[in-house]
């Protein structure tokens, strides 16, 4: 098995912390560096990381769709609870997440290049991110796991993006935290370190990002 993937790329991040978590091996192929774009074209129309690709050939794209496939493939240890309430709690984390945090963030990373900055799309998009991790705190219960007290899908898709929210403002000369205002949110981010799926994605993204600067 294939994980086209990108260290820094949020969305491989989340698959990469459930293979991690579940323990299954694929080979990581990041198609920006080793394909031609044609190529990776020709696998998938999206050309987006992650893409999976399987043994036999099937190729799939799109995080929270290989997350839940994977999750089908290989229930144990299960990454989504038993309970009806909690399942559906991992899936608003999840929305939440692309939704809500993802696009105002994707609007600020348009943005970090100073020379075509739009001020008001950056002040715009960092109210819409408050707001968000607003929303997300309401929903957190201030321990060290977004549903349930267990590693779940729900936090493979949050520690890439809060590794986002954590680090944007320095790219805009902005001091401070922007989780500072939402206490579940923190909480819920010093505890998932206990994690060791979260240390390991934590560090390669991290590692990443100092790569690219
Ligand atoms: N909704 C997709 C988003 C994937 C995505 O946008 N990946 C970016 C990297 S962070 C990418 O591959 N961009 C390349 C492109 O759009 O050409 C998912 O959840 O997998």
């Amino acid at each position: 098995m294939k994980l086209y993937n990108n260290d820094l790329s949020p969305f491989s991040a989340r698959c990469r912390m459930m293979l991690y978590a579940k323990g299954i091996d694929v080979e990581m192929i990041d198609p920006f560096t080793q394909l031609e774009p044609e190529a990776f074209r020709a696998l998938t129309p999206l050309a987006k990381v992650p893409t999976l690709e399987l043994d036999d050939g099937w190729v799939l794209p799109e995080s929270e769709t290989i997350c839940e496939y994977l999750e089908e493939i290989y229930p144990e240890p299960s990454l989504l609870p038993s309970d009806p309430k909690q399942r559906a709690m991992v899936r608003l984390m999840g929305r939440i997440g692309d939704l809500y945090l993802l696009d105002p963030l994707t609007t600020l990373f348009g943005n970090i290049d100073p020379g075509v900055r739009n001020k008001d799309e950056v002040e715009t998009a960092f109210a819409r991110l408050e707001t968000a991790l607003g929303w997300l705190n309401h929903y957190l219960d201030g321990s060290g796991h977004a549903v349930g007290g267990k590693l779940s899908l729900a936090d493979c898709a949050l520690v890439p993006i809060l590794f986002f929210v954590r680090r944007i403002p320095d790219f805009f000369g902005r001091s401070g935290c922007l989780l500072d205002n939402q206490p579940d949110a923190t909480a819920y981010w010093r505890g998932i370190f206990a994690e060791p799926s979260v240390e390991r994605v934590y560090a390669e993204m991290d590692s990443a990002l100092k790569n690219m600067n």
